[in-house]
């Protein structure tokens, strides 16, 4: 037994039952990938998830990796290393690639369901497996010479980063100083000092390539100045894939941090020895930020999927906690010494537990809802209309729900296990016999990396409603507003469409103050300060609103399925589906009220707090 169990019922209900995904399987460009393949694939990485990815998790937290400064080296447990192994021999780090590499030609939906199971059971193995991903991008971006080398890592294993923070560049990244000095033979000499770098040194793979952004000599500040290099560890002969001389980039740090300790966080110093740190400018462009932001998206739908599946891991724990551990009387019991009952009767407990399992589930809908996006832009290139409008608009809803699922998915994962999942254990959830205090440590990293909430939530109104003139939002708001007025249910659904109604019309006058806002910042630039400090609870808002909606169309089918002949398992999994929806739009959506009045009433007197006020 590890610590992990996936939720693979509430998986397959998404794929199957619920999202367009389950019409693609065995067509068009998933025409490899049928429901049974992708049932085989699902059931084989939960086998392995639950098994050796989880094995590990324990023991590679307790005995973190090790850093060699006189070497620049860092060893990492070897009982970690036989997760990361049992990843890589079953090459499943292949169901996020292209076909032409090597990839299993599977929905978005499915990789991201399946890559669920990993993240909840062990989310620093998943990090390792980033060469794969950055190879495909790579690929995608770079000169010949560089899809070789993209080749060459997906042969040989190796693993990647990205490099984008500095010390005085974190949110900022266009405040980075690490400059690129271009040399005779068309290679670029980096400078500079970064930190925070995931895996950017362990004894996985023979090498390490990193995707650097630099500043060119003489290019403009901000995040357009910036170019992307590639530099490896080491060098390669592209040929033979054989390894070369050291490059001048070496790990002068290893973080010790609160959690996810395995996952090695470095400081990496480029060309401060006698060896330059040699890199190549990718694609030969300079587009660094637009080309570094095809990694961050995709490391920001990771970031989300595995606070989501950490959560959904952390009501499990509580959830069979909570059977078992018999504590008081039922509240309605008359005597002192009436039987005493599992927690489970206790409404409280109930309460912690329906908010656990609403989020979780509803959280889980919603990034294999973003993921089936993908989808849908990928059977839009199959069929040569890559640049048509139901492919635009796919892409654009597709990034509009990005940092709902990071921003968030984080936010509630992270605020819920520790409120409500740990809590459900009483004074055992702070013990290290249970997971859960780990799993609070190791996710809270994920409101933080990859653009903390602040910036997820800048990121949603300023560029993906604004930016964008409303269009995806609009589409959005369209789909909800056709299930408020629908019918599915049989009018068992009437009352949770009616506060779906209310919520819906909550976030649109939060939308409509913060435009107000923004038109008004034409005339006085202060009135901005009222949009910013709504941005990340618009985003929040906005997150509760479409699971609360996903939730109610899971019901319709739910109800759907229960109208017909079903076994006992599912029949409580379909009424939990109903209860979690019941639950989430009576005791979450309401809250949404609240929010908008505090949006309406925003002024600027806490921006006119003196500092020294604080
Ligand atoms: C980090 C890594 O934190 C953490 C963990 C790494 C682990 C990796 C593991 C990955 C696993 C992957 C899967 C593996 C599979 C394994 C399988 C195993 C089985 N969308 O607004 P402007 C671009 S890394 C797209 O003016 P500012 C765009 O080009 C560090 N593009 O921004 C735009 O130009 P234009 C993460 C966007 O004011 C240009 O930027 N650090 C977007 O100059 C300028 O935009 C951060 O995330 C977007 N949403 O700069 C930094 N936004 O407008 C956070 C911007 O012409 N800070 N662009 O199109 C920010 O994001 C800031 O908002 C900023 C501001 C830097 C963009
Ligand atoms: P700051 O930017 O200093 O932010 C501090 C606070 O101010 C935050 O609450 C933030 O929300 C707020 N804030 C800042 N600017 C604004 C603003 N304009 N508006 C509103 N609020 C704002 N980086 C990489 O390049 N590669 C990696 O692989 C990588 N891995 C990481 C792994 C770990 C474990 C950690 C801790 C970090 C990693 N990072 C990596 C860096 C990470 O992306 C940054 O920490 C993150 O982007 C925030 O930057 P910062 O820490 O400098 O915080």
């Amino acid at each position: 037994m590890t610590h992990y169990t996936a939720n693979l019922r509430d998986l397959e209900f998404n794929l199957f039952e619920f999202l367009d995904t389950k019409d693609r399987f065995g067509t068009g460009p998933f025409a490899q990938m049928d429901a049974e393949t992708a049932r085989g694939i699902l059931s084989e990485v939960r086998r392995l998830a639950e098994g050796p990815v989880a094995a590990s998790f324990v023991d590679a937290d307790r005995n973190p990796p090790v850093f060699d400064p006189a070497t620049n080296s860092v060893t990492l447990p070897e009982s970690f290393k036989k997760s990361v192994k049992a990843i890589e021999d079953g090459e499943w780090y292949r169901l996020d690639l292209p076909e032409h590499l090597g990839g299993f030609g599977a929905p978005h939906a499915l990789t991201w369901g399946a890559f669920e199971m990993i993240l909840g059971a062990n989310p620093a193995a998943f990090m390792y497996g980033s060469g794969a991903a950055f190879a495909a991008i790579l690929d995608e971006l770079g000169t010949p010479d560089q899809k070789r080398m993209a080749e060459l890592m997906l042969e040989h294993n190796w693993g990647a980063t990205m490099v984008l923070t500095e010390p005085d560049a974190g949110s900022d990244v266009g405040a980075g100083t690490t400059k690129a000095v271009q040399q005779a033979d068309g290679s670029w000499h980096i400078h500079g000092v970064k930190r925070f770098i995931t895996s950017a040194e362990h004894d996985l793979s023979d090498n390490i390539i990193h995707l650097v952004l630099a500043r060119p000599e003489g290019a403009k500040a901000g995040t357009k100045g910036l170019s992307l290099f590639v530099v490896p560890k080491f060098h390669v002969d592209l040929e033979t894939g054989e390894l070369l001389e050291r490059n001048g980039a070496y790990v002068t740090n290893v973080e010790k941090k609160m959690g996810l300790k395995v996952s090695t966080t470095c400081e990496l110093t480029f060309g401060d020895g006698p060896v330059p740190a040699q890199g190549w400018l990718v694609g030969e462009v300079h587009d660094g930020i637009a080309q570094m932001f095809k990694v961050i998206e995709h490391a920001r739908m990771f970031v989300g999927a595995k606070a989501i599946a950490t959560l959904s891991a952390g009501y499990q724990v509580a959830r069979d906690y909570a059977k078992t551990r018999v504590q008081g009387a039922d509240l309605t019991a008359t005597s002192k010494d009436a039987p005493r009952v599992p927690i489970t009767h206790h409404p409280d407990v109930r309460r912690s537990l329906m908010l656990q399992k609403s989020y979780a589930e509803g959280m889980r809908a919603l990034y294999l809802y973003a993921a089936s996006f993908r989808d849908q832009i990928t059977e839009a290139e199959a069929a040569g209309e890559g640049d048509g409008e139901q492919a635009t608009l796919a892409g654009r809803v597709n990034d509009l729900l990005l940092p709902i699922v990071k921003g968030f998915g984080s936010e509630r994962a992270t605020q819920l296990l520790t409120a409500e999942s740990l809590q459900t254990l009483g004074g055992s959830g702070y013990l290290q016999d249970y997971p859960i205090e780990q799993y609070i440590r190791d996710s809270k990293i994920d409101t933080l990396y990859e653009g903390t909430t602040a910036i997820q939530g800048q990121d949603f109104f300023f560029r993906k409603i604004v930016k964008d003139g409303g269009v995806a939002l609009t589409w959005l708001a369209e789909q909800i507003q056709a299930t408020v007025d629908g019918e599915a249910g049989n009018g068992r659904l009437k009352e949770e469409r009616a506060l779906l109604g209310t919520a819906l019309s909550d976030v649109q006058g939060m939308l409509t103050a913060m435009f107000g806002h923004l038109t008004a910042a034409q005339q006085d630039m202060n009135s901005l300060y009222k949009v910013a400090q709504s941005t990340s609870r618009l985003l929040l808002a906005a997150g509760d609103l479409i699971t609360g909606w996903l939730l109610v169309r899971q019901s319709e089918v739910a109800l759907a399925a229960l109208s017909g002949e079903v076994g006992e398992k599912d029949r409580f999994f379909y009424e939990g589906k109903l209860a979690a929806t019941r639950f989430f739009c009576t005791q979450v959506l309401p809250r949404l009220t609240s929010e908008r009045t505090i949006v309406e009433n925003t002024d600027n007197a806490l921006m006119e707090v003196p500092e020294a006020a604080f």
